[in-house]
């Protein structure tokens, strides 16, 4: 839940931004009352949306948020002195344009007093514009970059999220003042993806090992090769075969000049082999 998740970074010198699903004020004031004080608000696509969200996150007369201290960790439960003198300034309130209302709106958005940042939403957004899962589109680009020179100027934070680091880059000198650069669940789909690709590439050398060891190569290729899986039975390649099949399918462990040519005189057949292992850069891993 948001709370645990709150409890477990409170041990840590960081700012947490919660990102809500919707515009519901009762769900932001479960957040703001469990102790969020940055939230990011999407799809914000006019003035009087970011007006109610201000509202919503602020107490009487400056707004509508219901006051339940007692009960709220915000307040160490009636627990912090003068709370309600300072609990609206501590609120911070980022809202996202990602879309083409959004984009119209931005000037009057940027206007709303209360309005503390405005984040773009590029994948949204592009779908928007008519780029559906196109959001390094140049048009979208081009739109990204102008939104955040206005958030800039207007002296609001101006975000963006961009996993891509040159984009990222690109965003900054266009005036983006904070940036998202990960997502968790790519964080680990992206990890796995790079221990498998390794686990591949160590059982298709295994395959050309078994297939072309001679017992002068062995031991060496053995001891490169200690984390392979060996597989029983191993079909039979062609040297040609097996390495055009490892450049093809890891060309970041092969070296483009990778050759068969023989190069040990006293083992002609299958010096070869020595060959090809000597040009996978992470082959001694
Ligand atoms: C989007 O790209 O639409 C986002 O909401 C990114 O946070
Ligand atoms: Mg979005």
């Amino acid at each position: 839940s948001v709370m645990r998740q709150l409890q477990a970074i409170a041990a840590y010198p960081v700012r947490t931004v919660v990102r809500t699903v919707d515009h519901d004020p009762a769900r932001i004031k479960q957040y703001l009352d469990v102790g969020v004080q940055t939230l990011l608000v999407p799809m914000v696509e006019s003035a009087d949306e970011a007006r109610a969200l201000v509202r919503a996150m602020r107490y009487p007369p400056n707004g509508i948020r219901g006051v339940g201290t007692a009960l709220a960790r915000a307040a160490r439960w009636n627990g912090v002195e003068g709370y309600f003198a300072q609990a609206d300034a501590e609120m911070c309130l980022i809202v996202q344009v990602e879309s083409r209302a959004g984009l119209a709106a931005l000037d009057d958005i940027l206007a709303v007093e209360g309005i503390d940042a405005v984040f773009i939403g590029p994948a949204d957004l592009a779908a928007s514009l008519g780029h559906l899962g196109n959001p390094g589109h140049e048009e979208v680009k081009t739109v990204i970059a102008d939104a955040l020179a206005r958030i800039r100027q207007s002296g609001k934070g101006a975000g963006v999220f961009s996993a891509d680091p040159a984009a990222a880059g690109r965003y900054l000198d266009s005036g983006a003042s904070f940036i998202a650069v990960g997502v968790d669940t790519l964080l680990l789909r992206n990890a796995q993806q790079e221990v498998l690709q390794h686990a591949r590439f160590m059982l298709e050398k295994a395959l050309a090992v078994r297939s072309y060891t001679s017992t002068q190569v062995a031991p060496l290729l053995e001891t490169q090769m200690k984390y392979a899986f060996l597989p029983q039975s191993v079909p039979a390649f062609s040297a040609t075969e097996v390495l055009a099949r490892i450049q093809k399918n890891h060309p970041e462990y092969a070296y483009k000049e990778a050759t068969l040519n023989p190069t040990n005189p006293r083992d002609r057949a299958t010096g070869w082999e020595v060959d090809i292992v000597g040009h996978f850069r992470n082959s001694s891993e």
